[in-house]
């Protein structure tokens, strides 16, 4: 006897409601942030999670799966077989080698290189239509060769770039103004590390455009104030690591935040790492972050901020960093 008797005479379900589902590749500290924070936003109607450690993939997958009764419903799914991927919406990539002691970054990124010939490709083969968006690290030479492992066309590869740092940023200025961060438009671009780039220039705060306000009233500001809390920023990351050895929640919500775009095609700005050829006198095949809008189709277009001389230059010498790693590389 079935615990429910079916209704009579009732209509099968509309056959044009589409059902999303997310991969998030790697089940590590920031796999497991990302997706818990898509779980709790009811982001999507399924989550798949994809690991090589077997035993703690599943037992991850138990523990989101026990939450059921506290959480909007989704299905879990998790294998160490892509197939399990398949007709993915958006796939998620956070798994990473761990850099050895006294290991080097490019040594570390070779390695990286080799993981990624072994996600990427499954991926695309499994998901044709996805929007593949990239959090290991080093993002920005990772997305560039999920890009070209994937041989997707450029707006549906996105690395999660400096929306995490952009995060920091906006915190640091609002706690220093004893304002609220969501009314601080402020972005970090250029490569997710050392050598990104704070627009001061453009940062506003309720619509009050902040550097040209100062400047207006005569209110003296330093330079150096400004450079500090841009330091600051590019000093959290190391910071949260040595403090806690890993970063989890802030990558969470910020790679749920770029989900939540893409799926419910927001048009929302975001400082993301997209192919930069041809904007801001870039003109090399790099990836790196540009404030992009985000939309279904993944990326729909990047916003024409203006920069000053000075941020036009570092953004420059950014893209030269990246790609001076990303020439070192061995296909
Ligand atoms: P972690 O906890 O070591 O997790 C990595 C996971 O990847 C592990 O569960 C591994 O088992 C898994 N993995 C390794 N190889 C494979 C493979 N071949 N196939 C499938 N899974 C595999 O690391 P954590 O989660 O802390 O960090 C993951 C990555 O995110 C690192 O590269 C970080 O540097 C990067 N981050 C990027 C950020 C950003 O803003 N872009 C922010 C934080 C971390």
């Amino acid at each position: 006897q079935a615990f429910f008797r079916p209704i009579t005479n009732a209509a099968p379900p509309s056959p044009t409601k589409r059902q999303t589902k997310i991969s998030v590749i790697g089940a590590g500290n920031v796999g497991m942030a990302i997706a818990q924070t898509i779980l709790t936003q009811d982001l999507t109607d399924e989550l798949v999670l994809v690991d090589n450690k077997a035993d703690k993939l599943r037992g991850e997958m138990l523990d989101l799966q026990h939450a059921a009764a506290f959480l909007p419903r989704t299905k879990i799914h998790a294998s160490v077989d892509y197939a399990v991927t398949a007709g993915s919406d958006l796939c998620i990539v956070t798994a990473g080698a761990r850099q050895n002691p006294g290991e080097s970054r490019l040594n570390l990124l070779q390695r990286n290189l080799a993981l990624f010939k072994s996600i990427v490709p499954p991926l695309a083969r499994y998901s044709p239509q996805t929007v593949l968006l990239i959090v290991s690290n080093p993002v920005d030479v990772l997305t560039y060769l999920a890009w070209k492992l994937s041989g997707f066309p450029s707006n549906r590869v996105i690395g999660s770039g400096t929306n995490l740092d952009s995060s920091r940023f906006r915190f640091l200025i609002a706690d220093h103004l004893d304002v609220n961060a969501q009314d601080v438009q402020a972005y970090i671009v250029g490569e997710h590390g050392d050598s990104s780039v704070a627009l001061w220039s453009s940062i506003s705060i309720g619509g009050v455009p902040v550097l040209s306000f100062l400047e207006k009233q005569q209110i003296a500001y330093e330079k150096e104030t400004l450079e500090i809390i841009h330091k600051a920023v590019i000093h959290s990351a190391y910071e949260v690591i040595s403090l806690k050895g890993y970063t989890s929640w802030a990558i969470g919500y910020s790679v749920a935040s770029l989900a939540r775009s893409i799926l419910r095609d927001q048009r929302k700005i975001h400082p993301v790492s997209v192919l930069a050829k041809g904007f801001y006198g870039i003109g090399d095949e790099v990836f790196l972050s540009l404030p992009a809008q985000l939309g279904r189709g993944g990326v729909l277009g990047v916003t024409n901020v203006h920069l000053n001389e000075e941020e036009s230059q570092r953004l420059r010498d950014s893209a030269k960093t990246i790609l001076e790693v990303q020439n070192q590389l061995v296909l």
